[in-house]
């Protein structure tokens, strides 16, 4: 329910943090753009938003990386969070903080919940064997591993793996079997449900205690007591969620904000963050979060991008090339939320042209175009007739209902077709009323009708601000909709109409805010 309490509740919303052993790629932009989307709604919906995104820096992975470049592992962290944060910054991510976990309050928070994990009894020193992937900095049980095309050992991501045998400190993860089957089978914990019956196979199967600390190389978080560990990479990931919600210290902080509304990852990570994280928090008394969604995976032309298959896209380029709310309408209006989905220049330029361009532009367009022509832009009382009021009615139905409700249970792709729907009901309503042969027979019907779409035009730019937020601004600028009367609950306003046209607002010639994209010409 829209209008429910819950409403008026804080909304914290995290991504993952990325890995910066590279440049970012269209991986990290989908789920960021994504979570930015969500986080823009739940604001305009008038609640009091914290979203965080950051860098994951500790771990083997980094420190190999490093290595192999020729660069300590801080000097190859601060090179790539610097483009990650770059590119979130030209995506007009709107995150409260960039959470780095070689912040120093990020290692006093991880101090602080191994503290509470071993006071809870739930720490010992024991020797570890088995396999690691350093690709996925994970540890594997030898029957999940697969066998790769050279008959070697692959996790199960098919990554390779590495025999590993040091004195570590467990964490007794077998002991929260059962609340972690509870917490699984919940719903609305683990979305889409799609992704719960392995995780609740995988807890089924029997929960070993988990390696927490490695010997054998010092990029972590130290173990407080026992500077000969680090933690386990994951362990201190995991805690950048609540470091940034002020965790230990910021008390009122953290009530409001903890436990967070939602965590946004890929399908890639959902153990970690249904199985392993919950475990740590009840392990130390903490809340566990309300939500975890793990999306699915972007696929270039169907293929997954990788190095070795030399068809890596940067993110930036896309930018260059289409602009920013270009890529984001495309991720968001193209792949079903939670499913895998597959993307390529051609199909983001055919999709925007048809619909930013052609359908929601061009309505916009034409009709301050019209105003500013045949009604020297100046807007006037009108009684809108039948025609006009059924118009009225499906968009704001869209705009106003249907749209919010699908945003608000992540359905992106279906809250933009309905959002579609109304353009199209739009430009049908244009062809059917054709103001422009009224111009002659009945001035004051033509300016009903442009009106009419003025109105209208106004609810569409407020629906799609949270995906399109720079050009449904210049829209809404256009229209004359001052910055603080744009939220959902300002669609209703009714009066909004009347102190514009009381204030003798007039429309300028307008520009198009969503001019057509070329494709780039093919390097032979
Ligand atoms: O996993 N399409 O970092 P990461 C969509 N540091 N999403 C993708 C993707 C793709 N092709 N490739 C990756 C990590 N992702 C850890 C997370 S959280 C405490 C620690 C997603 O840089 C991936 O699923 O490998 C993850 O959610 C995010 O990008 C960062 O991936």
């Amino acid at each position: 329910r829209l209008a429910s309490a819950a409403m008026s509740e804080p909304f914290y919303i995290t991504t993952a943090i990325h890995y910066p052993n590279g440049k970012p790629h269209i991986g990290h932009a989908y789920e960021t753009i994504a979570a930015d989307v969500i986080a823009r709604f739940q604001r305009l919906m008038g609640r009091d938003v914290r979203f965080q995104t950051g860098t994951d820096e500790h771990g083997l992975k980094m420190a190999q990386k490093a290595r192999d470049l020729g660069k300590t592992p801080r000097e190859l962290a601060d090179e790539m969070a610097g483009e990650f944060k770059d590119l979130f910054d030209r995506l007009d991510i709107t995150y409260d903080r960039f959470i780095r976990t070689t912040d120093a309050d990020h290692h006093q928070a991880s101090r602080a919940i191994w503290e509470a994990m071993e006071a809870k009894g739930d720490l010992y020193l024991d020797r570890y064997e088995g396999w690691y992937s350093v690709r996925d900095e994970a540890y594997y049980d030898e029957k999940e591993l697969v066998e790769g095309e050279g008959g070697e050992k692959l996790s199960p991501q098919g990554t390779p793996v590495e025999w590993t045998e040091e004195e570590t400190w467990f964490f007794r993860l077998s002991k929260y079997a059962e609340p972690l089957l509870e917490l699984l089978k919940k719903p609305g914990f683990l979305e889409p449900a799609s992704r719960r019956n392995e995780m609740i196979a995988f807890v089924e199967g029997g929960l070993k205690d988990l390696s927490v600390s490695r010997t054998s190389f010092d990029w972590g978080v130290k173990v407080p007591g026992h500077d000969d560990h680090v933690m386990y990479v994951w362990v201190d990931a995991l805690t950048n969620y609540i470091t940034g919600v002020g965790y230990p210290d910021d008390s009122e902080m953290f009530r409001k904000y903890w436990p967070a509304s939602l965590h946004l990852i890929g399908k890639d990570i959902v153990r970690f963050h249904t199985i392993y994280w919950p475990a740590f928090l009840m392990s130390a008394d903490i809340p566990v979060p309300q939500q975890v969604f793990g999306h699915g995976f972007l696929l270039n032309r169907g293929v997954k991008e990788s190095k070795s298959a030399g068809n890596v896209t940067d993110p930036n380029e896309l930018i260059d090339l289409f602009g920013v709310d270009s890529l984001r309408y495309f991720l968001l209006a193209e792949v079903v939320f939670g499913k895998d989905g597959t993307y390529s220049a051609e199909a983001l330029v055919n999709k925007v042209n048809a619909e930013l361009a052609n359908s929601f532009g061009n309505l916009a367009q034409r009709t301050l175009s019209m105003i500013h022509k045949n009604m020297d832009g100046k807007l006037e009382a009108f009684e809108p007739n039948e025609s006009d009021k059924a118009l009225l009615t499906t968009v704001r139905d869209a705009c106003a209902a249907t749209l919010p409700r699908e945003f608000e249970a992540l359905n992106f792709s279906v809250g933009i077709e309905s959002w579609l729907k109304a353009v199209f009901a739009c430009n049908a309503y244009v062809d059917e009323q054709a103001p422009w042969a009224l111009k002659k027979s009945d001035p004051e019907r033509m300016k009903a009708v442009l009106q009419t779409l003025f109105l209208a035009i106004r609810d569409l730019a407020i629906a799609i601000q949270p995906v399109v937020p720079t050009k449904a601004g210049v829209v809404l600028d256009q229209l004359g909709v001052t910055a603080e009367r744009r939220t959902y609950t300002d669609l209703s306003d009714e009066n909004w109409f009347g102190a514009l046209v009381a204030a003798g607002h007039v429309i300028e010639k307008p520009t198009p805010a969503f001019p057509r994209l070329e494709m780039p010409e093919v390097e032979a």
